[in-house]
C-alpha cells in the first residue's frame, strides 16, 4: 500500500510540517507501505517527490526542488496539479493547514477526489479551526469554557460603543483578542482599557472578519490526547509547563524549549474531568482519527476547555505522540493505528453513499 505524504504547505506551519514529515518518515513501517512525497511549496506549487522505500536521512532533503539543478542534498520532484494525486489502494496522510488556514479544505479536496485520508474529517477540521463556532458547540454540550464575546467586523464597525458596552459588561479587563480563524497565530493581543481593546479588534480583523474576546484569566495549561472514530480513546492529562523552576525533571519531555509534564501533576477528579470533557468536544464536534484537546486550570481547580485541535504538532517529541508513548502506544504504531482509522472511514463513508444510489 502507498502513503501519500503531504507537507509543507503556505501556512505559517511550513517548516514545522517538514519536521513532522520528517518524523513520520522515520517511524513509518517500509515493509507494509512505500511513501510518495508531495511537497506544497510555499508559494502554492504542487511538487510529486520520490516513492520512499527506506527512511530519508535529514529533513533538508524534504524540501523539494523542481529546477532543473535543484538545490545540492535535496529530491528533486516535477509540479503537479493537486488532483493528480489521485490513486488507488493509497491513503492519503496531510500534515499541513490549508492555504491560508482555512482548514476542512484540504479534507473537502481529499473526499472530492475520493481518497482516504489521516485525520479529522471536514466538519471537525472546520469547526475546530474557527474559534467562535468551538464555543457555540461546547456551550451547547454544556462544557465550561473563559466567558466569551463573539464579534463580528460588521457589527464591531456599526457600532463600537456597544461592543464596549457587551465586553465591559460581561467580561474583565483583562481581555483576550483573537481573530476566529485558529489557522493564525498571528493577530492575537491582550486588552487591559478600551483604548488597547480598539487597538486588539483593529489588528485581529487584519486577519478575520470575525473575532472573539475573551475573559484573560491566571491559569496553568493541560492537554489531553483523543484518538479513534467511533470508539473513543483519551490518554492521561499532561501539563505544558511554564513555571519550569517549580518541577522536577521526572518524565518532562522539552519539544522547541516547551516543556512538557506527563501525566500533569493535577488532583485525580481534574484529570478524570479532563478526559470527560475532552471526549465529549471530541464527539460533539463529529471527531474521527485524532485531536488534542487544550485546557485551561485555575488555581482554583476550575477546569476551561480552550480548544480541539484536529492538527496537532506532530513530531516525535510533540506532546500528542508523547501523550500517547506514555501510555504504552509508541510512535510508530500510533502511525499505523491513524492509517486504520482513516481507511475504516472512508470505506464507512463509500458505504454510505452506495445505499443512496
Ligand atoms: F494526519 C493527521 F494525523 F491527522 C495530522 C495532520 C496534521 C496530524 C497532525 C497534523 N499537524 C499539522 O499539520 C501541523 C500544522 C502541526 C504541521 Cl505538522
Amino acid at each position: 500500500m502507498k502513503i501519500i505524504l503531504l507537507y509543507g504547505g503556505q501556512s505559517a506551519e511550513h517548516d514545522v510540517s517538514i519536521l513532522s514529515a520528517f518524523s513520520v518518515l522515520n517511524a513509518i513501517y517500509y515493509n507494509y507501505y512505500q511513501v510518495q512525497l508531495v511537497f506544497i511549496s510555499k508559494d502554492g506549487q504542487w511538487v510529486k517527490g520520490p516513492l520512499l522505500t527506506d527512511k530519508p536521512t535529514s529533513p533538508e532533503e524534504l524540501h523539494l526542488t523542481w529546477a532543473t539543478a535543484g538545490e545540492a542534498g535535496n529530491f528533486t520532484g516535477t509540479i503537479i496539479q493537486p488532483g493528480d494525486i489521485k490513486e488507488d489502494n493509497a491513503i492519503v496522510f496531510p500534515l499541513l493547514h490549508g492555504p491560508n488556514g482555512e482548514d476542512g479544505t484540504i479534507q473537502g479536496f481529499l473526499e472530492t477526489i475520493r481518497m482516504p485520508y489521516v485525520g479529522a474529517g471536514v466538519l471537525t477540521s472546520a469547526c475546530g479551526m474557527d474559534k467562535i463556532m468551538t464555543k457555540y458547540i461546547l456551550h451547547s454540550a454544556g462544557i465550561p469554557q473563559v466567558p466569551y464575546v463573539p464579534v463580528l467586523k460588521n457589527q464591531w464597525k456599526e457600532n463600537p460603543k456597544q461592543i464596549f458596552e457587551q465586553c465591559e459588561g460581561s467580561l474583565r479587563y483583562p481581555m483576550f483578542v483573537k481573530p476566529a480563524n485558529m489557522g493564525s497565530s498571528v493577530g492575537i493581543s491582550k486588552a487591559e482599557n478600551r483604548v488597547e481593546l480598539q487597538n486588539a479588534l483593529e489588528e485581529a480583523y487584519k486577519y478575520d472578519n470575525r473575532a472573539v474576546i475573551e475573559q484573560g484569566i491566571e491559569a496553568r495549561e493541560i492537554e489531553v490526547a483523543i484518538l479513534g472514530n467511533e470508539d473513543v480513546r483519551t490518554t492521561m492529562a499532561g501539563e505544558i509547563v511554564k513555571d519550569v523552576a517549580f518541577y522536577d525533571y521526572n518524565s518532562k519531555y522539552i519539544d522547541n524549549n516547551i516543556v512538557m509534564q506527563i501525566p500533569a501533576q493535577v488532583p485525580d477528579e481534574v484529570q478524570e474531568k479532563a478526559q470527560e470533557y475532552a471526549k465529549l468536544a471530541y464527539t460533539m464536534l463529529g471527531g474521527s482519527g485524532l485531536s488534542r484537546c487544550d485546557f485551561f486550570l485555575t488555581n482554583k481547580n476550575e477546569l476551561f476547555l480552550n480548544e480541539l485541535n484536529t492538527m496537532p504538532g506532530f513530531t516525535q517529541f510533540s506532546m500528542y505522540p508523547s501523550l500517547w508513548s506514555e501510555t504504552g502506544l509508541q510512535y510508530g504504531d500510533l502511525i499505523e493505528e491513524l492509517i486504520q482509522l482513516g481507511l475504516k472511514r472512508y470505506e464507512q463513508r463509500q458505504s454510505f453513499l452506495t445505499e443512496m444510489k
